[in-house]
């Protein structure tokens, strides 16, 4: 296997809780990104988030099923080998995948993307993206990693691309595309408007946030003007008011925590106004460390 860059080294280290739950057993990056995506693809029971909204992802990486009588969107797929679950807990909640109308995406990374290729020929759903992430789910590569094998997923062919503000319906559910590129050049937030107890309540599905494997400084970063999109994106989630937060990697909406609170009370555990302000606030002063750390690196010659 191909030996992946310090940054992905350094992604992995810290993004990975495989690594920080237990004694470090990996010598080799290979290791590591096979611990990683073992820990990501396992699997766990699929469940009701709030009203449509159903996650069907694995214990690792979201996936959201966001239902209508008139047919269903499905929100990010997990990595190519996770496909069999995801069909497996959509199954298990009694929904058909047959009626999986459209496909969207947050960002086109690989942990988010696998199964959206063999998902769109089985269902014959409309894939829909961003025109920044386009080239890149039809690409199936990482951005400015485009030999990278590691990092490559199966391509899927976009239908149809949206802009900021817009919808994309099925019936009566209706989503909102937000462009909050940074993390991937047509990074997507994703808004609708749920009812449960006779109350509205927005639910935010945020693109991503995270430094990650990206670039930001020198001549080889990963795309073009990527800190000033990281700028606005943060500027523009503060405008985007979030009754319940989720997001692509559960840790970032802490799934574990409110999980096994539903039921417990009447109160929805997932439905929590001030999460995602806070959890931007937070990932805004995480960016500007990273970039600090990536500016010093660059100064320092490495
Ligand atoms: S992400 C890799 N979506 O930023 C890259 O958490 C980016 C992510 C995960 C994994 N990678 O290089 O394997
Ligand atoms: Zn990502
Ligand atoms: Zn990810």
């Amino acid at each position: 296997m191909k030996i992946l860059s310090a940054i992905a080294l350094s992604l992995l280290l810290s993004a990975s809780s495989v690594v920080s739950a237990g004694p470090v057993q990996a010598q080799t990056v290979s290791d590591l990104m096979a611990q990683m995506r073992a820990k990501w693809n396992t699997p766990t029971e699929p469940f009701r988030v709030i009203d449509n909204v159903y996650y069907v992802g694995t214990a690792g990486l979201s996936s959201f099923l966001v239902t209508s009588p008139d047919g269903h969107v499905l929100i990010d797929t997990g990595l190519p080998e996770a496909t069999p679950l995801i069909k497996t807990n959509i199954d298990k909640l009694g929904f058909k995948l047959a009626d999986i109308k459209v496909l969207l995406n947050t960002h086109a990374h690989l942990d988010h993307t696998g199964g959206l290729a063999e998902l769109k020929k089985e269902t014959g759903a409309q894939m829909v993206s961003s025109a920044a992430d386009k080239p890149l789910l039809e690409g199936g590569y990482y951005p400015g990693r485009e030999n990278d094998a590691e990092l490559k997923f199966p391509p899927v062919k976009v239908d149809r691309i949206v802009g900021d503000g817009e919808k994309v319906t099925v019936g009566k559910l209706t989503l909102v595309a937000h462009m909050t590129p940074g993390h991937s050049p047509g990074c997507t937030t994703w808004t609708t408007v749920t009812r449960e107890k006779r109350w509205n309540h927005t639910v935010v599905f945020f693109c991503s946030a995270t430094v990650a494997a990206n670039r930001l400084v020198g001549s080889n970063v990963t795309y073009p003007g990527i800190v000033e999109d990281y700028r606005k994106t943060f500027a523009k989630a503060k405008g985007i008011f979030a009754d319940v937060f989720l997001a692509p990697h559960p840790e970032m909406f802490k799934m574990d925590e409110k999980r096994p609170q539903i039921g417990r009370s009447a109160f929805n555990p997932f439905i929590k106004a001030a999460e995602f302000h806070a959890f931007i606030r937070d990932a805004e002063k995480a960016f500007d460390e990273g970039l600090a750390k990536q500016k010093a690196a660059a100064d320092a010659g490495e």
